[in-house]
């Protein structure tokens, strides 16, 4: 078991997205429950990267190529991580701030909350404060989920938070803020309504705001 896990973690390094794709698929069919697929072998292998990349060792389009095997690992356990049968049960907008461009994160959010039975309206990345809040107005949802992942976009949660004050909807959503340099301290500081870890405690907030 552990050697199929170290496998999918190796290729995921050297960014071989079929091979990740495969072997992901291969681990479901002989049984490894989705997460630990997901935490043992994909996010193990994200780990080295983020680890290798900050030593330089590796650099940006090597991180790049992980990430997109990281991204289609994902995909792949999407089902099986999903609760069978959820119904819909709200409405949720989703995005990486301003300026941002790491998605890996984001996306793993999106999918836990899926698997929550929540609908998800993904901006994508690098997302400007007016369209988080244009997009909650036209979607009628009622949680914005804003991920950052660099000390200098990290900012930009706030000015999420702000354009909402602005726009006289501030009572109307749940804003909830996640991503690596994100802090339960930096919430409160902002004034957002929620910070998440990790994507798991993330559905689980949303979850329990519907
Ligand atoms: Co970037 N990068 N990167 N990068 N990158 C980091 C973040 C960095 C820590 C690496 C390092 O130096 N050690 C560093 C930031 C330093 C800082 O700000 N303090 C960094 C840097 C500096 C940069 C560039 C500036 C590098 C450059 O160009 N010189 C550049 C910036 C580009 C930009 O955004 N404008 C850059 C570029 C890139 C790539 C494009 C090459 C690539 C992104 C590809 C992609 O996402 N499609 C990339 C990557 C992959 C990383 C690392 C290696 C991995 C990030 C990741 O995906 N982690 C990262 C190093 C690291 O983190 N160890 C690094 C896995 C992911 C599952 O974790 O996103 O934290 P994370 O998400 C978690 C939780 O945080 C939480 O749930 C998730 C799952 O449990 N969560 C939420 C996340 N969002 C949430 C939202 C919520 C709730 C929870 O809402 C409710």
């Amino acid at each position: 078991m552990a050697d199929i896990l170290s496998e999918i973690s190796e290729n995921l390094q050297n960014g071989k997205a079929k091979a990740v794709v495969e072997l992901v698929g291969k681990a479901l069919a002989d049984g490894l429950p989705a997460q630990k697929i997901l935490d043992d072998g994909l996010l193990a292998g994200m780990g080295v990267i983020g680890t290798k990349f900050k030593a330089n060792e590796v650099f940006v389009p090597e991180v790049l190529v992980a990430a997109r095997a990281m991204n289609k690992g994902a995909e792949v356990l999407k089902p099986a991580l999903a609760a069978a049968g959820v119904k819909a049960k709200g409405k949720a907008v989703i995005g990486t701030v301003k300026g941002d461009l790491h998605d890996i994160g984001k996306n793993l959010v999106k999918m836990m909350m899926e698997g929550r039975g929540i609908e998800m309206i993904d901006l994508g990345v690098d997302v400007p404060a007016s369209r988080f809040v244009d997009a909650a107005k036209e979607n009628g949802v009622s949680i914005v989920c804003c991920s950052a992942l660099l000390t200098t976009t990290m900012g930009e949660i706030k000015g999420v938070v702000d354009a909402f004050k602005e726009s006289g909807g501030r009572d109307s959503v749940k804003i909830m803020v996640g991503g690596a340099p994100v802090t339960q301290a930096f919430c409160d500081q902002i004034g957002a309504d929620r910070y998440a870890p990790d994507a798991a405690s993330a559905a689980e907030a949303a979850a329990a705001y519907l």
